[in-house]
């Protein structure tokens, strides 16, 4: 087996899983590694979970606080909350058993700006951080860390815990290693600094992480893999939705409004993102760069047809058959891309100074061009607002996209009012859904509202919502942004009595 533990005084420090998992105490605050189902620890969770289970068993309580970089793995986030081990969860999560248990009242959940989550911790308002836990992909002869296939919160959480357990993974790619970017000029107000990032291919820190010897008590060694989901192989709609951003972006390049290489391109989470990218593959636009928060199958694509000259990201998010890829062939992608503190990804300095192109997926968006992305019939969540508010409010353009039904045409995408705003008007610039693009720069609320039924809806709605809007143009308390008060949230109403939206 090969050596991955280079600073010999550590190696006294390994054990099994069920020993470190007895090395953190109930009641406490455990910061984890994981990004988008990459990097997370997977073998301590687990039997944290198993003794949670037999404390419970046992009638004792025990439950923790995890925060982590965002989402992770049903190893970590699914067996906790299985095990009802988790009192509270910051500040992304798309597991099913999580998400179920958030939304039955049974656990509570902080999403937060991915950003946010770092200073925040350091300001001390988020409370002391008990534990860091986290996978890495090696300890070099100095005793700093090679970081995994995410980089997330982790250099936060290693700074600031009073304990560390960390996950050897052999399974990571020794080529991991030189990858990482992590900056530690970080501060707190009055000490801040511009910090001297000015191209999303710049170099501002160290490949690896800095950890006293001392805070680290217990090693585990994994040969485990990372999440790593399928994408769905893009449908009509997402394709379609990708043709509508590709003649924007021809557009605005024509325009002289873009470069033709465009702009830093940041895409979300989800099957359309990624059909967007893949889309980018046959598209004229040369020497692309990417400053995101994932690396996804599309990034991979991009970067392999040479489209794409390099990336910037804090984590991968990667089917099993492009991190096989990635894994075989990393000598030839590792030069191009870049993974940072997620601090740093998605820092609004960077974002706006670089000029991102935003490219997110939302849940429903209002007729106003407010855009719900977290929470369905504005009480249940999905999975939580990630960094997509980091980079819209701050991008050089923002653009959300989503197909215009839901649920079989049950629902409409474009509502005459979201049921929860994650952002407002003023941070969605370019709507898309497989009907067309409404480009909303410089438009007012009723300009704007005519627009967006006109290209966005679809035909089952377009009635109903131009009906809604006359209506309000002429009875609305004020006309600015007319409004009918009684009916606005009518069709989410109607949805959860009824089962669909329409009347
Ligand atoms: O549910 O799986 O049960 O069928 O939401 O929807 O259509 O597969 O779309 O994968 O692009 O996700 C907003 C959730 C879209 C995502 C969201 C249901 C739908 C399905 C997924 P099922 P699709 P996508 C930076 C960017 C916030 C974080 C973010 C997201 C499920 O984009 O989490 O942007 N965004 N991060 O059926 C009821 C509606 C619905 C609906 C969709 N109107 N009503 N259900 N769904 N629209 C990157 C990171 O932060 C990591």
């Amino acid at each position: 087996k090969e050596r991955r533990i280079g600073y010999e005084a550590l190696r006294s420090k390994l054990m099994s899983a069920q020993d470190a998992a007895r090395l953190i105490a109930p009641g406490t605050t455990v910061g984890m590694s994981g990004f988008t189902g990459s990097g997370y620890p997977k073998a301590v969770p687990l039997a944290l979970a198993e003794r949670i289970e037999a404390e419970h068993a046992a009638g004792n309580p025990f439950s923790l606080r995890v925060w982590t970089g965002a989402s992770t793995g049903p190893e970590l986030d699914g067996a906790l909350a299985k095990a009802d081990g988790i009192e509270f969860r910051l500040p992304y999560n798309s597991d099913p058993i999580a998400r179920d248990k958030i939304n039955r009242g049974e656990m509570e959940y902080f999403d937060m700006h991915l950003s946010q989550v770092a200073p925040m911790a350091w300001q001390g308002f988020l409370g002391p951080l008990d534990t860091a836990l986290v996978e890495i992909s090696g300890i070099r002869p100095d005793g700093s860390l090679i970081p995994s296939s995410s980089v997330g919160n982790n250099k936060t959480w290693l700074d600031r815990a009073s304990q560390v357990i960390l996950e050897v993974n052999s399974w990571q790619n020794p080529a991991l290693e030189g990858m990482h970017d992590i900056y530690y000029g970080t501060a707190l107000p009055p000490h801040r600094v511009p910090i001297p990032l000015v191209r999303p291919d710049d170099r501002i820190g160290e490949t690896g992480f800095r950890c006293d010897p001392a805070k680290i008590i217990a090693i585990v060694e994994t040969d485990a893999p990372d999440r790593n989901l399928p994408f769905k192989a893009p449908d009509e709609d997402a394709l379609t939705i990708a043709g509508h951003l590709l003649d924007f972006f021809r557009h605005e390049v024509a325009q002289g409004r873009l470069p033709a290489s465009l702009l830093p391109i940041q895409s979300g989470v989800g099957n359309i993102a990624n059909a967007v990218l893949t889309g980018l593959v046959d598209s004229p636009f040369e020497d692309m760069t990417a400053y995101t928060e994932v690396i996804q199958d599309g990034m991979l694509d991009l970067l392999a047809a040479g489209k794409l000259r390099m990336a910037s990201a804090t984590a991968f998010s990667l089917s099993p058959e492009a991190a096989a890829g990635l894994n075989a062939d990393m000598e030839r992608f590792r030069g191009k891309m870049v993974l940072r503190p997620q601090e740093i990804s998605n820092h609004p300095e960077l974002i706006r100074r670089l000029g991102c192109i935003a490219m997110n997926g939302l849940i429903e968006a209002d007729i106003y061009g407010n855009v719900n992305s977290t929470h369905v019939m504005g009480s249940r969540i999905q999975n939580g607002i990630g960094g997509s508010g980091d980079f819209a409010r701050n991008a050089y353009v923002s653009i959300f996209m989503t197909p215009s039904l839901a649920k079989g045409g049950a629902i409409s995408a474009i509502v005459p009012q979201v049921s929860h705003v994650d952002h407002i008007n003023q941070d969605v610039q370019i709507l898309v859904t497989e009907q067309g693009l409404a480009d909303l720069r410089g438009l007012s609320p009723k300009q704007r509202a005519r627009l967006i039924i006109e290209k966005c809806a679809h035909p089952r709605y377009k009635p109903a919502l131009s009906d809604y809007f006359e209506r309000a143009l002429r009875s609305s308390y004020g006309k600015h942004s007319p409004s009918l008060l009684a009916e606005a949230l009518s069709w989410h109403q109607r949805f959860v009595e009824t089962g669909t939206m329409m009347a």
